[in-house]
């Protein structure tokens, strides 16, 4: 059974992404780390924990010797609206940080998942229905990563045999962690506004379409591409996944089933509003149906039924 290590293990996929690895492959096979520390009161005994700087080397290969490690799922990124805030460190984290955790899977036979992004796209792109394979050519330093990435992600499988898979992940909504600093990061902002203060100020405009995925899915998608059978794989890096596809009005009109009242207003980030208008309004995710049987389960309704409960709990703050 595969003893796993995952970087960057304390954002918004990785708070996820560990605990639901444990419980599928065992507390002790699954090695989370990050460059933070765990918050204090975190519960260590659920798994082992190593800080680890992706853009280091060393560090991964002494952890992925100690541990015996021979799967990495490698989360650890700058997100598009900080990435494009400092584009030299995001280079220097996302294109530096892949590389050396795939020179150490080649080195010690380790398979890699890679996310990538609806951010690997861009404006001369198709814009409904992008197709699994089309036109990358991204605008954002995010999306330079995301589509190197792949492509190094598919040389090193092609020249070294890396058994490398990756996703293309539209913005994802999520209530345990927050979004770290993303242009999809205002579909999860605006359930937490909604339950606090029934109203929200949104940084894209009412009409800026989206693809979108709980995370259930999202955590779903991970472990079906990395458990699918490789013969049926024509694609690896990185097939396109999707939920829905949505604008902040048509979230905000969701949400008001469960929040009477609530009210939307617009204040226009221009940088992020770019980055939004440079990516596809909706992906075609074909392939991973055909290839691994992917099929998400949450649309926009039972999405913002489940978020909104959820949230009501954690917050503490009934109907
Ligand atoms: P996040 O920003 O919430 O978490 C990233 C984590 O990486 C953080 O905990 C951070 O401390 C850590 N990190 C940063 N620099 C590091 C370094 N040098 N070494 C080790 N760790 C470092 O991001 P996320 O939302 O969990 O996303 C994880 C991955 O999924 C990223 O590659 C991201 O591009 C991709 N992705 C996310 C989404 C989304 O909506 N969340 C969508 C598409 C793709
Ligand atoms: C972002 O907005 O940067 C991410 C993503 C879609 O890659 N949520």
């Amino acid at each position: 059974m595969a003893k796993i290590l995952v970087t960057g293990g304390l954002g918004q996929i990785g708070s996820e992404l560990v605990p639901a690895l444990r419980a599928r492959y065992g507390g002790e096979r699954v090695v989370a780390s990050d460059i933070r520390l765990p918050p204090a009161g975190a519960n260590s005994s659920d798994g082992p924990f190593e800080f680890i700087d992706c853009t280091r080397q060393s560090q991964l290969r002494a952890v992925v010797h100690k541990h015996e490690i021979d799967t990495i799922y490698h989360l650890a990124a700058l997100l598009s609206a900080v990435a494009e805030e400092k584009p030299h460190i995001a280079w220097d984290v996302n294109m530096g940080g892949l590389y050396r955790v795939l020179e150490v899977a080649r080195a010690d036979g380790c398979a890699v998942f890679f996310p990538s992004s609806i951010g690997a796209f861009g404006p001369s792109t198709p814009k409904e229905a992008t197709p699994q394979d089309t036109i990358q050519r991204p605008t954002t330093m995010y999306g330079v990563t995301k589509a190197a990435g792949e492509l190094l992600c598919d040389y090193y499988h092609e020249r070294f045999h890396v058994d490398t898979r990756g996703v293309r992940f539209p913005g994802l909504v999520s209530h345990m962690a927050p979004p770290g600093g993303g242009t999809t990061d205002y579909a999860v902002e605006i359930f937490f506004a909604a339950i606090r203060h029934g109203r929200y100020t949104s940084f894209l405009g009412p009409e800026t379409r989206l693809d979108m995925m709980y995370m259930p899915d999202a955590l779903e998608a991970v472990v079906g591409v990395m458990e699918a059978d490789p013969a049926r794989l024509a694609h690896r890096n990185s097939f396109n996944v999707t939920a829905m596809s949505l604008t902040p009005e048509e979230l905000a009109a969701e949400i008001r089933r469960h929040v009477p009242g609530f009210e939307i207003e617009y204040d226009i980030d221009p940088v992020r509003q770019a980055i939004a208008d440079s990516w596809p309004d909706s992906i075609d995710d074909s392939a991973a149906h055909a290839e691994w049987d992917w099929a998400p389960s949450h649309d926009l309704r039972s999405m913002t039924a489940d978020m909104i409960e959820k949230l009501r709990n954690k917050l503490g703050i009934p109907a």
